[in-house]
């Protein structure tokens, strides 16, 4: 058989409005959903480098929408950054040769950004530092994006935030059970739902207006803050894909979530998973630098709260999708979504645990 060039992520990259001569390009394994690649280029005497995706069109169906709401948001990021000095890039789309924001290609759709050099990422939290550091980038990101209409972003996930709706999904892969897993899950799914009167909370708080909606990250994991390799301050906040309409403690509860966490998400032995308290409180002070300002007294009691609410509800994504086949999340072994959603509810046992340790004053 032959191989077919015009099919390979390298002629995809090619379709760019990229600077310079090809050198080479390589996969970047990272996240859950889309295909990565780093293209790298020579230009005068020096290199430039590029990120490629190639978007995952069974997740993401509304790709136009999906790319409308990134060149909103970097948009707005990018005029608001000339009137914020500070360390913070915006991260920058890099059209087709023909001003496309994204490539119809034939091994799928595809987009580019131009890579931020001397940065680097963390897929675990070291120092309390790098916690305070995050969460204020992520909490400065959702002020800057106030004056964006949340009306104007595509809700190309329908429902993404919403714990009920979770919920819901989780019941219905429990009753398709079609890879007869449910009888193994016994125990997952009795812990979801003795914490089923939970999962309306927020619901309940937007409904009576005690907050609003507001655009919100929707995937504040560590490893979506670059930090400057020189300074180690947060330098950029990337993966906009869920950027929607959500509640603000939606990226709070995700940010302790992954970076308070004892363990790595997919961790085999659950009893290791648990949340450590000084990374917390390093989030909550890193988060309230940036965003106490527009967060209401309802928003600030509830921090705790929602670091429950936003582990148990990717926990129950984690549990449906395993008990679904496994179509949404990669996996690189079986089972491990079911780790997965194990750790997620060991976590938020143990934050259960600690509730009045971690309340937000
Ligand atoms: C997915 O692909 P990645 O790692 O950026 C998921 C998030 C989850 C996260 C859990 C579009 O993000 O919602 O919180 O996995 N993204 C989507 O690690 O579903
Ligand atoms: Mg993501």
């Amino acid at each position: 058989m032959t191989s077919d060039s015009t099919a390979g992520p390298e002629h995809a990259a090619r379709q760019f409005a990229t600077e310079g001569e090809f050198v080479g390009l390589r996969a970047h394994v990272r996240g859950h959903i889309h295909d990565t690649y780093v293209s790298t280029w020579t230009c005068g005497d020096g290199q430039r480098r590029y990120i490629h995706q190639r978007m995952n069109d069974r997740v993401f169906t509304d790709i136009p929408g999906l790319m409308h709401n990134i060149e909103l948001v970097t948009h707005h990021l990018q005029v608001g950054a000339k009137d914020h000095s500070g360390d913070m890039t915006v991260l920058r789309l890099v059209p087709t040769r023909h001003g496309h924001p994204f490539l119809q290609h034939r091994s799928g759709p595809w987009r580019t950004y131009e890579y931020i050099d001397n940065t680097e990422s963390f897929d675990r939290c070291e120092s309390t530092d790098r916690a305070f550091e995050a969460a204020s980038a992520f909490g400065g990101f959702q002020a800057r994006l106030l004056g964006l209409n949340a009306m104007d972003l595509r809700e190309t996930l329908p429902k993404f935030f919403s714990s009920p709706h979770r919920l819901e999904q989780l019941g219905d892969a429990r009753e398709a059970d079609v890879m007869g897993r449910v009888s193994t899950c016994r125990s997952e799914l009795d812990f979801v739902s003795a914490h089923a009167t939970e999962v309306g909370v927020v619901e309940a708080c937007l409904a009576a207006n005690e907050f609003p909606a507001r655009v919100v990250h929707g995937d504040t994991k560590l490893n979506n803050v670059l930090f400057d390799q020189d300074t180690g301050h947060a330098r950029c906040v990337v993966d906009l894909d869920t950027c929607m309409p959500g509640y603000s403690l939606y990226d709070f509860g995700d940010l302790v979530r992954f970076t308070a966490a004892t363990c790595d998400e997919d961790e085999q032995d659950a009893d290791r998973a648990g949340v450590d308290l000084d990374l917390y409180d390093a989030l909550v002070a890193g988060y309230l630098e940036s965003a106490a300002e527009f967060l209401t007294p309802r928003e600030r009691e509830l921090m705790p709260f929602s670091a429950r609410l936003v582990t148990l509800t990717i926990g129950m994504r984690f549990l449906a999708d395993h008990l679904s086949g496994d179509v949404y999340f990669k996996i690189d072994r079986p089972g491990q979504n079911l780790d997965r959603a194990q750790v997620q509810f060991r976590m938020v046992e143990e934050m259960e645990r600690h509730q009045e340790r971690m309340a937000v004053r």
